[in-house]
C-alpha cells in the first residue's frame, strides 16, 4: 500500500537539507564584477579584509581570520595552539572535527554526549584525560552552545587548552554570550550548507593577538614577509568571491533567521503529537539561528524505525539526513584504530540512531513543511490517514 502511494506521489522537486541561503543576488554580482575589474582574486584581498572585520564586529571578538573551510581552520588552530598527543572531542560531530586532528597525527579521544543537549558531556571528559592529553575541542552541535563554563573550569584545573568547533553556531549565544567568544579560539564553517555561507569557507576567531597572528601567517604558508617563512603553514586562504558571498549573506542574516525560525515553528506545529517523534528545542532565552530542524525518533514509542522514516521521506524526494550517524568512532580510520571506543559512548550510539535532520531554509516554504510533516504522520500513524 505504502509503496503504491509513494510512486503515485507527484513531487517533482527534491528538497535537501542544507540548500544554501542566499543574500541579495545583485549586490553579490556587483561585488563579483568589482573583483574582476580589480583583478585581485585571493591573498588577503579587500573583500576578505572587510569580511573579517564584519565577522569580528558581529561576534564581538578582536580577531577573525578567514579561511578556505572550517576543516582547514580547525587544523590551523590546533597547530597554532600547539595541540598534540591526544585531544578530547565528541564522537557525535561531523567527521571533519576528528579528521582535522588525525590528519596531524593527533589522536581524537571520543567523549560521550549529554543526550539532552547533544553536546559533549563535561562530566565524562575528565576520566579520559591521560598524560598525552593536550586539549579539548567542544562542538556546539546544531548551534546549541556547549557547557563552556564546566569544560573550561576543568580544563584550567588540568592544564588543558580548549577550543570550539562552532561550525553550526554563527549568531548563537550560550548564557547570553555569543559563540565565538569562548575558549582559546572558535571555528565557524561557512560551507554552502551553513546558516551563512561563503560557498566554501570558515573562520577562526579569538581575542588572543599572538594566536590570531600565528593563525593568519599559517593560513598563508607561514609567510611573515616577502620570501620569509616563520611557521609551518598551509594554503588555507579564503578567496575574494567567497568573501563577497559572505558579505552579501551577512547582510541578509536577520532575514535568514526569521525564515529559519518560522520554518522551525511550522515543523513544531506540524509534528506535534506524533507518537515517538520529538523536535529538539532551542532555548528561547538564547539567540539561535534555527539552521537545523532536528527530530528524534524514540524506538520505544514510535511505530516505525528512524531508518524506515528516512527511507519513506527519500522516496518522496525529501532528502532528510541522519547526521551524525554512525558517529565518528564508527567511521574509518577510527573504527580500526579504536575498535572499542563505542563501549564508552552509549549515549552517542543511542542518539546517532534516533536523529533525523529535515530540510529548512529559504527554499522551504510552509506548504512543503506541512507536506513533510504529513508524510511522517501518515507513515508513523497509518490509522490516522483521513
Ligand atoms: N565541524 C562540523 C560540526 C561540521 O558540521 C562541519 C561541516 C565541519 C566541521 C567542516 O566544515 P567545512 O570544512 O565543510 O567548512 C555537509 C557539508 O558538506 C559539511 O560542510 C557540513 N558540516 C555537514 C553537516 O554537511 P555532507 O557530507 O552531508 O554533504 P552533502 O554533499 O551530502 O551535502 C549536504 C546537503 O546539502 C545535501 O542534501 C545537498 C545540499 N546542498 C549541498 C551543496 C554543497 C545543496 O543543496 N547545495 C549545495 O551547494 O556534509
Amino acid at each position: 500500500m505504502e509503496e503504491m502511494k509513494f510512486s503515485e506521489d507527484k513531487l517533482n522537486q527534491v528538497f535537501h537539507v542544507g540548500k544554501p541561503n542566499l543574500g541579495d543576488r545583485d549586490k553579490f554580482l556587483d561585488r563579483v564584477n568589482k573583483i574582476l575589474d580589480n583583478r585581485w582574486l585571493s591573498n588577503n584581498g579587500p573583500n576578505v579584509q572587510e569580511f573579517e572585520e564584519r565577522v569580528a564586529t558581529i561576534l564581538g571578538v578582536k580577531y577573525a581570520v578567514a579561511m578556505c573551510n572550517a576543516t582547514a581552520a580547525i587544523e590551523i588552530a590546533c597547530r597554532a595552539l600547539g595541540l598534540k598527543g591526544e585531544v578530547i572531542i565528541p564522537s557525535y560531530t561531523f567527521v571533519a572535527t576528528a579528521h582535522a586532528l588525525q590528519w596531524q597525527e593527533i589522536t581524537p579521544v571520543f567523549c560521550d554526549i549529554d543526550p539532552n543537549t547533544h553536546n559533549i558531556d563535561p562530566e565524562k571528559i575528565e576520566s579520559l584525560i591521560t598524560p598525552r592529553t593536550t586539549g579539548i575541542i567542544g562542538v556546539h552541535v546544531w548551534g546549541r552552545g556547549c557547557e563552556t563554563m564546566a569544560i573550561e573550569e576543568m580544563a584550567a584545573r588540568r592544564g588543558l587548552k580548549v577550543m570550539y568547533d562552532a561550525s553550526h553556531g554563527f549568531g548563537c549565544t550560550k548564557g547570553g554570550r555569543l559563540l565565538g567568544t569562548f575558549g582559546e579560539c572558535e571555528i565557524f564553517s561557512f560551507h554552502a550548507t551553513k546558516f551563512i555561507n561563503t560557498l566554501e569557507g570558515g573562520v577562526a576567531v579569538t581575542n588572543n593577538e599572538q594566536l590570531a597572528y600565528q593563525m593568519r601567517m599559517m593560513t598563508n604558508f607561514g609567510f611573515t614577509g616577502y620570501d620569509h617563512v616563520d611557521y609551518l603553514g598551509i594554503n588555507g586562504k579564503m578567496n575574494e568571491i567567497s568573501a563577497a558571498m559572505g558579505l552579501t549573506n551577512l547582510e541578509a542574516m536577520d532575514e535568514i533567521i526569521i525564515t529559519n525560525r518560522k520554518n522551525y515553528e511550522a515543523y513544531l506545529k506540524g509534528l506535534r503529537g506524533i507518537s515517538g517523534i520529538s523536535v529538539i528545542d532551542y532555548d528561547a532565552a538564547e539567540k539561535n539561528n534555527y539552521q537545523y530542524v532536528v527530530i528524534e525518533v524514540d524506538p520505544e514509542s514510535c511505530s516505525r524505525t528512524r531508518d524506515e522514516i528516512v527511507e519513506a521521506l527519500h522516496k518522496r524526494n525529501i532528502i532528510a539526513r541522519k547526521y551524525f550517524w554512525p558517529g565518528c568512532h564508527r567511521m574509518e580510520p577510527y573504527r580500526s584504530l579504536q575498535p572499542n571506543a563505542g563501549l564508552l559512548l552509549p549515549e552517542t550510539e543511542k542518539l546517532a540512531a534516533r536523529v533525523i535532520v529535515l530540510p529548512t531554509g529559504q527554499t522551504v516554504h510552509e506548504e512543503t513543511i506541512m507536506r513533510i510533516c504529513n508524510i511522517i504522520r501518515e507513515f508513523v500513524e497509518p490509522s490516522h490517514i483521513s
